[in-house]
């Protein structure tokens, strides 16, 4: 039996994706609510293939409890917040859920993981709270990383096909737990020291983020002299070693937003295109804010109150909104106090979370002249000829309209 300890966005599907390969699981969350929508036979999120998923892995005898098992393996998918005014990651939920395991599990389990660390956490925050218990690392505790790669909007696809990553103290520890991830996983598993797959998770979003920075940068010098960057850049990526990612209105959600800046934090001085790409993506929402204006100036808009945002996550089709680069827009709209008449939509937020959000789009396009498409959710994809007679500033190069202002 494994106890997967922490049931969000990649626990769950990966608690499910073990039992439905006949697994024996129980997952764990210390939220009550959370374990409790779960034996009613719900899922907690959208994403493309997860009720599925939640059903094979529900009739194969999953479990779900608030409570950590007596087990021989745990897998920790624990979040790994972090300070933003700071920049540094709280490594507390993954010290405490590993403090937890050494409450109840015996000598001889296995403790992987999964969580996003910085480089180094598990040396300073994880081993200390096993050997804290009294137990030897190697004899009475193994250890091991096993970073999460999956994509929000085709996890569970990527879960099964992906290629990923074990870090762990020695060779035999490694391979047992790569045994265990080959129950599901078709992709290569890579063993190596958990240092290495620390760095190389962290390494890897930091990739993305410097490609997307570069694709943000060349949209700013297109605008500045009035050229197409989409035509640009879709030219260019004929060339059999280009291949230039897409300019948007900033980088959202969890993963790729932050873990740049784990590697920022430890080595100021060293990690300088991280840094600046970091600064490029995080200047997009401002940007977009600015190219707003210019247009309602253009289209003699005086009233906020007649421009609507579309799409309040991350990307397109999740219910994400963590880091969303139109929340980042709001807070600062809200800073220069001009915030309060924006209307705001997206068909993923049944919830309120903003002023002016609307649930439904016929009233929102009745109460707007202009659009400012942020993410590009298959709904609006789908409905792009109702934007007709308004004013579109595409961020996401998804509306070609006449007469479309893009970023
Ligand atoms: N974005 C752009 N232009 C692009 C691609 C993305 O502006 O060309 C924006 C998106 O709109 C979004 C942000 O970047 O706001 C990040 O989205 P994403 O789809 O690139 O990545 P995430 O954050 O959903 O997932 C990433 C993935 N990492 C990599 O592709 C290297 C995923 O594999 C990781 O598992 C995940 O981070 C994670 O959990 O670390």
């Amino acid at each position: 039996m494994i106890n997967v300890i922490g049931l969000g966005y990649i626990g769950l599907p990966t608690a499910l994706m073990f039992a439905a390969h006949g697994v024996e699981v129980v997952g764990t969350d210390y939220n009550k609510t959370l374990v409790d929508t779960l034996n009613a036979g719900k899922t907690t999120f959208e994403e493309d293939g997860l009720d599925g998923l939640f059903q094979a892995a529900v009739s194969k005898g999953i479990r779900f409890s608030h409570e950590y098992q007596k087990t021989d393996l745990y897998i920790v998918a624990v979040p790994t917040p972090y300070d933003k005014a700071s920049k540094k990651v709280d490594a507390g939920y993954v010290a405490k859920a590993v403090e937890k395991v050494m409450e109840v599990c015996p000598k001889g389990a296995t403790v992987v993981v999964e969580s996003t660390v910085s480089p180094g956490t598990i040396d300073k925050h994880v081993r200390p709270v096993i050997e804290a218990k009294g137990f030897v690392i190697g004899e009475d505790i193994h250890l091991a990383h096993a970073p999460e790669r999956i994509i929000p909007g085709n996890m569970v696809y990527e879960l099964k096909h992906n290629s990923r990553t074990i870090g762990a103290d020695s060779r035999e520890v490694g391979e047992k737990v790569k045994a265990l991830y080959g129950s599901f996983c078709e992709g290569e598993i890579v063993v190596t020291d958990i240092r290495t797959a620390e760095m190389t998770k962290v390494v890897e979003n930091t990739f993305r983020d410097i490609n997307i920075a570069f694709a943000n940068e060349l949209a700013k010098i297109c605008r500045s002299d009035n050229m197409d960057v989409h035509e640009i850049i879709r030219i260019a990526n004929k060339h059999p070693r280009v291949n230039i990612l897409s300019p948007g209105p900033g980088v959202g959600g969890h993963c790729i937003s932050v873990d740049p800046w784990f590697l920022v934090g430890d080595y100021p001085g060293l990690a300088n295109i991280i840094l600046a790409a970091r600064k490029i993506n995080d200047s997009m929402p401002e940007f977009v804010l600015e190219r707003i204006g210019c247009i309602m100036k253009e289209r003699q808009i005086t009233d906020v109150g007649k421009v609507g945002l579309y799409g309040l996550t991350y990307k397109e089709n999740v219910d994400d909104m963590r880091e969303s680069p139109t929340l980042q827009m709001l807070d600062s709209m809200d800073r220069h106090l001009c915030g309060g008449q924006i209307k705001v939509y997206d068909p993923y937020v049944v919830q309120d979370v903003v002023p002016n959000q609307y649930h439904d789009l016929d009233a929102f396009l009745r109460d707007v002249d202009m659009v400012v498409l942020l993410v590009g959710h298959d709904e609006i994809r789908e409905n792009m000829d109702r934007l007709k007679g308004k004013v579109v500033l595409d961020t996401r190069h998804i509306c070609f309209l006449e007469g479309t202002y893009r970023l």
